[in-house]
């Protein structure tokens, strides 16, 4: 779609024209009738990566229902999170605010739930709310209507829910469960108003865990590795080299890789234990048949495994395989679950006015850098895909290279459903973008921090700032280090040009960028920096 560059009045003027012409029924009140306002289905997955979905040009899977959703909207290429974590992931998308004004920082964080959420704005103005499936943010929801979440992370088989505060365990799968959950309260709803559904899946979060159907998926196929794999890390910080994220070295054997203990043998040391102690945590849940098939699956593929014998590099891509393989068939059967809810949009005719959104609370590491996880503000976890279908108002088969957040998705649904946006709000709405007009204001740069260290995996903390075409990461805490990636010449970021003579205007010129950002933001009161 070709592309147009307009002042913000004249937005406004056409914007009005436009509806009025068209009598959209999301704007304007006839006399007799409310106005038609939009339903918000909004899918969100946990660590999908956006290098595993086919629409984004995957090389190793294909998702044939997201890339479904995608050809009915717009596909976002630069979309990216303020702070790569699950947590503080979610209370940006419900307030619409930075990590440091939110309240929540890292994982560890309690989510001050009395605050002002996109759900509640939307309750308060004739909105029917509800949320399925992940949460993690240690406190009952707020605003809304219907609420059945996952306890913390959730597990992925017989995992216990939590129904409006009260908990019990449910027979099957986290993925078909979470979905079933919402197509039930979508088809029992008695409601005339318009909803919004927040559905939130655990997968593919780790520990990987496939659905039984999908356990021999790409057995027989050997994945591409990805050409940073065996990355050394020269030129960047010591942040890159002292993480604790990779395939390599830091996935457990039973917890992630599904491989058990040779009969007899006890843990040795104390990382054996956890591994141990967590594979049981999932393990246990199974049903005796469940339990039965999993190891009609795992146990000759192990036991392969243990004859091969393998070292050095052969192991490390021998773990790649089995974590990949793992993750590709969790996203298989989120795949597959998102097919049935837009089955049942278009069946139902509602498809039309539902704004359906596909993302995931951040991206994820496949193997890039030889890593798994995500908190780094290298591309791969910065990313979130992010594809909004609406057929009221947006046009099909569009891919947007605007820059967008997870901050403005609060302000995107309250602009939709015709409610003001509050203030304090620090995203944009995506509204005129999404049709094709890009405000001549609009950010050419991104803001992001990272403040979960010391923590799992150990990436230390930093922030920066990024443009279309670099990036500028400044790590702090027990660490002073910058770098700086010329995405358009080192798109794998391999090569930290911070001290390069030749790039001294460029760092000049981003730090002045990267301050004006932090006091946009108000991000200007942290001690450590
Ligand atoms: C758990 C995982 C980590 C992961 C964090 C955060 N370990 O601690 O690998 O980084 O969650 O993930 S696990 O052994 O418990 O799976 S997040 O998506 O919730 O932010
Ligand atoms: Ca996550």
């Amino acid at each position: 779609m070709k592309k147009i560059k307009i002042t913000r009045r004249d937005f406004l003027k056409t914007t009005a024209l436009s509806t009025l012409a068209a009598g959209s029924p999301a704007t304007f009140f006839s006399c007799s009738r409310p106005r038609k306002l939009p339903n918000i289905l909004y899918i969100m997955t946990d660590d999908h990566a956006y290098q595993a979905i086919s629409c984004y040009g995957s090389k190793i899977n294909q998702t044939p229902n997201i890339d479904r959703l995608a050809s009915g909207g717009v596909r976002f290429v630069n979309s990216f999170c303020t702070n790569s974590i699950c947590a503080p992931s979610r209370a940006v998308l419900l307030t619409g605010k930075y990590s440091h004004l939110n309240g929540v920082t890292d994982n560890r964080d309690k989510f001050d739930a009395a605050q002002q959420t996109f759900p509640k704005l939307l309750q308060e103005n004739g909105y029917e709310t509800a949320l399925f499936g992940k949460w993690h943010l240690k406190c009952d929801p707020t605003g809304f209507d219907y609420w059945n979440i996952l306890p913390g992370q959730g597990q992925y088989y017989n995992p216990d829910l939590i129904e409006m505060g009260e908990q019990k365990q449910v027979k099957g799968y986290a993925t078909n469960i979470i979905t079933d959950n919402c197509l039930n309260w979508l088809r029992n709803r008695k409601s005339v108003k318009p909803f919004c559904a927040l559905l939130h899946h655990k997968a593919p979060h780790r520990n990987w865990m496939p659905d039984l159907k999908h356990l021999s998926m790409y057995e027989d196929e050997e994945i591409p590795i990805p050409e940073t794999f065996f990355d050394d890390y020269e030129t960047r910080c010591a942040a890159a080299r002292e993480q604790e994220m990779r395939i390599a070295d830091d996935t457990f054997m039973t917890f992630d890789l599904k491989v058990k203990p040779k009969e007899g043998r006890l843990p040795e040391n104390e990382r054996e234990k956890i591994d141990a102690r967590i594979w049981e945590t999932a393990y246990s849940r199974f049903t005796e048949e469940q339990r039965e098939e999993w190891d009609r699956a795992y146990d000759p593929r192990n036991e392969k495994f243990y004859k091969s014998n393998l070292k050095g590099k052969e192991l490390d891509k021998w773990k790649y395989q089995r974590y990949i393989k793992d993750y590709l068939r969790t996203i298989a059967s989120v795949d597959d679950n998102i097919g049935r809810v837009l089955d049942y949009l278009d069946e139902t005719g509602l498809a039309k006015n539902t704004i359906v959104v596909y993302t995931s609370d951040q991206g994820f590491y496949l193997g890039e850098h030889g890593w798994f996880d995500k908190r780094f503000m290298y591309e791969q976890s910065l990313r979130m895909p992010l594809i909004i279908r609406y057929p009221r108002e947006i046009k099909p088969g569009v891919n947007e290279s605007d820059m967008v957040q997870n901050i403005d998705f609060a302000p995107t649904f309250l602009d939709y459903a015709g409610i003001g946006v509050p203030d304090d709000i620090q995203g944009r709405s995506l509204r005129s973008v999404l049709q094709g007009v890009t405000p001549d204001d609009w950010r050419q740069s991104i803001y992001y921090h990272y403040y979960g260290y010391p923590a799992w995996h150990m990436v230390k903390k930093h922030y920066g700032v990024r443009t279309h075409q670099y990036k500028l990461i400044h790590f702090y805490d027990d660490i002073d280090a910058w770098e700086l990636y010329d995405l358009e010449n080192d798109p794998h970021e391999l090569n930290n040009v911070y001290d390069n003579p030749q790039y001294s205007k460029i760092v000049n010129e981003l730090k002045i960028e990267l301050k004006r950002l932090r006091e946009k933001y108000k991000d200007t009161n942290n001690p450590e920096f």
